[in-house]
């Protein structure tokens, strides 16, 4: 008993010494104290909203034929489900990485979207674009060449789509079909389409302005372009959907979708 009176006496002199302390401060530096501490709980309560907002979606983008579907297989069910069809509607789903699936703890589902390849269908990119977190842009490895064009043409829309360069979406040329020897390699791949953009760029930007459709410009005036003139993040990796090699994929997904 007389143990915890005398503890009590000595907390009331602490307080009172701690009173006449802060009695001392002039209230000045007192108001600037509680507004400092105000302010950072604030912007802690902002940052937390805007990180539980944060987008799980990526976007399989890319030529018909390119293997999206196979690989929005691979992620999901860790198999190719081959023979698939040119795809008419976009494949839709929200899972945890196949890949994840017997991981403990610590994995968010990943909103995944394999929007088809067919010129009437891409308007539908436009759709899930806005929540994107990252684009996939998946190139035939294979058939490169005779496509040139034509994957250079789509890349450049993406690459200069507002919903892409005002919010920075990172972008991965994900080189399928890998597990052929006569696929191109990626370093190759992506030089050729530096240049054939290049191409589009002074072609494109001869256009009168009423006709250019694309909202923002490419790379960097007077330069040769490259990729990592962009605004946003392009990166690019290999990868097969037939045999599963989609590490470097998975890899791309987790760093946008943060568990
Ligand atoms: N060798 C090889 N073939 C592949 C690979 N991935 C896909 N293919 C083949 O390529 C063809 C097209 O694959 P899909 O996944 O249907 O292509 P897609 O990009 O979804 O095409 P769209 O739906 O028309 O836009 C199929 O015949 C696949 O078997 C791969 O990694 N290696
Ligand atoms: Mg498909």
């Amino acid at each position: 008993m007389e143990g915890m009176e005398q503890w009590s006496h000595e907390a009331k002199q602490w307080l009172q010494r701690g009173i006449e302390y802060a009695q001392q401060i002039p209230p000045n530096q007192l108001y600037a104290a509680a507004a400092v501490l105000l302010i950072t709980t604030l912007l802690l309560v902002i940052v937390r909203l805007f990180k539980r907002t944060k987008s799980n979606t990526i976007m399989l983008t890319g030529l018909t034929g390119s293997g999206k579907t196979v690989l929005f297989y691979q992620l999901r069910d860790g198999s190719s489900h081959q023979g698939t069809v040119t795809s008419m509607e976009p494949n839709e789903g929200t899972f945890i990485l196949h890949s994840e699936s017997s991981k403990k703890g610590k994995t968010k589902p990943v909103h995944l979207v394999d929007v088809p390849g067919h010129s009437r269908l891409r308007p539908k990119l436009d759709e899930f674009l806005p929540q994107a977190a990252g684009i996939v842009f998946v190139v035939d490895a294979l058939e490169f060449l005779p496509n040139l064009r034509a994957v250079s043409e789509y890349l450049y829309d993406i690459l200069t789509k507002a919903s892409v360069v005002k919010r920075k979406v990172p972008v991965l040329i994900c080189c399928n079909k890998t597990d052929k020897v006569t696929a191109h390699t990626k370093d190759f791949i992506r030089k050729q389409l530096e240049k054939e953009i290049e191409k589009l760029r002074a072609s494109r930007s001869g256009i009168s302005e009423a006709d250019v459709a694309n909202e923002f410009t490419l790379g960097v005036h007077g330069e040769v372009f490259s990729f990592s003139h962009c605004s946003n993040k392009v990166s690019i990796a290999e990868s097969s959907g037939l045999t599963g090699d989609i590490s470097q994929l998975e890899q791309f997904i987790r760093e946008h979708v943060e568990p």
